[in-house]
């Protein structure tokens, strides 16, 4: 596993304001959120908690690499979280299952979206959700493609999907970023496709590369570390191939073969994967997690925990949040990110 620099004691505001000058915390990936404190993994073995300016000299580089400004993501503003809007054109999503299977709901949701403040739309023809029947690139291709030519015109697409041809045809189309819940494991092709496209993609985790039996494998001595570990690997394996790290962002996986437990644990560690140079995309909405800590059963009545869960991650980090209620969303947020900054926005 070698090292790992996990950022503790964040803050935020005027505090971290005077912390940065003093010297007393550094700036997570250069942005508004400061850490004071971290924790030393090495071999996965915690070499305890200290203050910044106590580390060790020979981590120096590392603790240094996590205060730098990563690449702009597609291009998109790196200065605050993104909201990118999910656009399931699916009978099934276990979030919102043929409310937009229609091609015509599906590209009016996505407007819908865009005027409430979406920076992306994700849209994607199969679900995902534990248990989930998979679907072949075909069909998926015959609900995806007409949404995602006609939503391209108007906003940044990411297409969800583990199959290479989908992808392909989703950026011929117009997409301009993959969202790949397998991690460009699933299709042995989608590695190389995506190198030569040049597109940006978002790494996710999951343990193994099936939704039909991920929640069996949901099994990790130290969760938190055990998913950074693998993403960086994922992300090793992305530059061998051709892929820069400006062009890869990743993503914890929440409720993707995880426990509520792992869960909440991923969600609290978030500062961790912004030790590995990309931006951090979380994806907690309307989750089952959720209703289980709130008791709602319904996933479509899920939007405040959904909010509760966005705000946790934006405070740690998360550059990308992939949420169904956008309005709600973007409001949380902008009210969350001036409540930080003890200030209003200029
Ligand atoms: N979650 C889902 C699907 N794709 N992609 C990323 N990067 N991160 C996520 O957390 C993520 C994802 C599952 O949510 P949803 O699309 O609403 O449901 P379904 O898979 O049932 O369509």
């Amino acid at each position: 596993m070698a090292r790992f620099i996990e950022p503790l004691g964040l803050v935020t505001g005027p505090v971290a304001f005077h912390a940065l000058r003093e010297g007393y915390a550094l700036p997570l990936q250069g942005g508004d959120i400061a850490f004071a404190f971290v924790r030393l993994v090495e071999d996965g073995e915690d070499l305890g908690v200290g203050p910044i300016r106590e580390v060790p000299e020979d981590w120096h580089d590392a603790l240094h690499a996590i205060a730098e400004r990563v690449a702009p993501f597609a291009g998109l503003p790196p200065d605050r979280p993104l909201v990118m809007g999910v656009v399931n054109v699916t009978p099934d999503s276990f979030s919102d299952g043929g409310r937009h299977f229609a091609a015509g709901q599906a590209i009016e949701a996505g407007h819908a979206m865009l005027a409430a403040g979406a920076d992306i739309l994700d849209i994607g023809g199969e679900s995902t959700r534990p248990g989930a029947a998979p679907i072949t690139a075909e069909e998926e291709m015959a609900r995806v493609l007409p949404v995602v030519r006609e939503l391209a015109k108007a906003a940044p697409v990411s297409i969800d999907t583990r199959h290479a041809a989908t992808m392909a045809a989703a950026l011929e189309a117009g997409a301009e970023i993959v969202n790949d819940v397998s991690a460009l494991r699933h299709d042995p092709t989608a590695l190389a496709l995506v190198a030569r496209s040049n597109a940006p993609v978002i790494l996710m985790h999951m343990p193994g590369d099936d939704p039909a039996t991920m929640q069996g494998l949901a099994e990790y001595r130290d969760v938190a570390l055990e998913v950074a570990a693998f993403l960086r690997d994922r992300i090793a394996t992305c530059e061998a191939l051709g892929i820069p790290r400006g062009r890869i962002a990743v993503d914890p996986g929440i409720g993707f073969g995880k426990t509520l437990a792992h869960n909440l644990a991923l969600i609290d560690r978030l500062p961790l994967f912004a030790t590995l140079g990309c931006r951090v995309v979380l994806g907690a909405s309307r989750k089952r997690f959720i209703g289980t800590l709130s008791g709602v059963e319904e996933a479509g009545s899920r939007v405040s925990g959904s909010l509760a869960a966005a705000l946790a991650g934006a405070a740690r980090g998360a550059s990308i949040l992939r949420v169904h209620d956008v309005a709600e969303t973007v409001q949380a947020l902008a009210v969350w990110r001036a409540c930080m900054a003890g200030r209003a926005p200029d």
